[in-house]
């Protein structure tokens, strides 16, 4: 079984009542159910796209992959004896995407690949963010949440929210059963925006105990909800285990963008979710905490479950 694919310009204004109405209908169950769905005609023009995988391609090759060759963890990986497994590592490379870090300056030449490189992930940068904030306001909507509910409560604590994007590479892997390509996890943040390859597999999310892939879709944008969003619908929307497998053939290129709370926002359940709301979310299990203390937490205990991090934060 593949995971659900919803047509996302069925939610626009062009759709008919009926159609918008399913289409909502769709995307709450999904995000009930799995955590994860794909978007096609989500409103990032193909163009764009197409200049995405481009430049992220050809600084992969510029820039890293010489670097990832001659890593100690590609050593680690030839040394080991068969049989054994890599623990605590992760077969990616990855560089990380900020507002006031657009490119990694530090370790780059002004190469024009380089230029290119910046002003396309910027642009790029710039749809997702819209993206999400459309992502937001359905997931509010669906919740029966005032619009910009989610967003606020992202915005809230004299900060704006946390947008990065995480371009990551997964390199062809000479022994791919020996490591893993990303450990197991759930995202700690909100709305996960991920522009997967698309040739490459290797994504996989857990639904009701079973892994599935999460189909390589050209152009398509993966949905998916962190641990904050789990939070804020009082666990109507779980965030749900990933992981990504090495493979043997391919260089898998995933981008992933990240909209998250400020590290001084308060995050707790929706009241109008919490029923008999008098009693106080802590009797229901999800705590209300500063989201910069959780990310203190999740930086220990990333790849393992998400519960025993509600309940550190709880006693902060
Ligand atoms: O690379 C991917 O496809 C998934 C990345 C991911 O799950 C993460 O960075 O949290
Ligand atoms: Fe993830």
């Amino acid at each position: 079984m593949a995971i659900p694919v919803v047509d996302f310009s069925k939610v626009g204004n062009g759709a008919s009542p009926e159609e918008r109405a399913a289409t909502m209908a769709l995307i709450a169950k999904h995000c009930e159910e799995w955590g994860f769905f794909q978007l096609v005609n989500h409103g990032i023009s193909e163009e764009l796209l197409e200049r995405v995988k481009k430049v992220c391609t050809e600084f992969f090759k510029l820039e890293r992959e010489q670097n990832f060759k001659q890593s100690p963890l590609f050593k680690s990986l030839s040394d080991l004896p068969d049989g054994q497994k890599l623990e605590n590592v992760d077969w990616e490379d990855v560089i990380t995407l900020l507002d006031h870090n657009e490119w990694p300056s530090k370790t780059l030449g002004f190469k024009i690949s380089c230029l290119h490189f910046r002003d396309t992930m910027a642009e790029y940068r710039a749809e997702l963010r819209k993206l999400a904030g459309q992502v937001m306001e359905v997931m509010d909507e669906n919740l029966g949440l005032p619009k910009s509910y989610i967003k606020n409560a992202f915005n809230s604590g004299g900060e704006e929210a946390f947008f990065g994007t995480k371009v990551s590479h997964y390199p062809p892997c000479p022994k791919p059963e020996m490591v893993n390509g990303l450990r197991a996890h759930t995202d700690a943040g909100g709305v996960i925006m991920l522009f997967q390859d698309d040739v490459v597999g290797g994504l996989e999310v857990l639904k009701d105990g079973e892994w599935f892939d999460v189909q390589p879709m050209r152009n398509s944008i993966v949905i998916n909800t962190g641990d904050q969003v789990e939070v804020l619908s009082n666990g109507r929307y779980k965030s749900a285990w990933h992981r990504v497998q090495a493979k043997p053939d391919g260089n898998r290129r995933s981008i992933a963008s990240f909209y998250n709370p400020s590290m001084k926002a308060t995050i707790a359940p929706a009241p109008q979710l919490v029923e008999n709301g008098g009693v106080g979310v802590e009797a229901f299990g999800y705590p209300e905490f500063v989201f910069g203390d959780y990310m203190s937490v999740y930086a220990e205990q990333k790849f393992d479950p998400k519960e025993p991090r509600f309940q550190a934060v709880r006693a902060m």
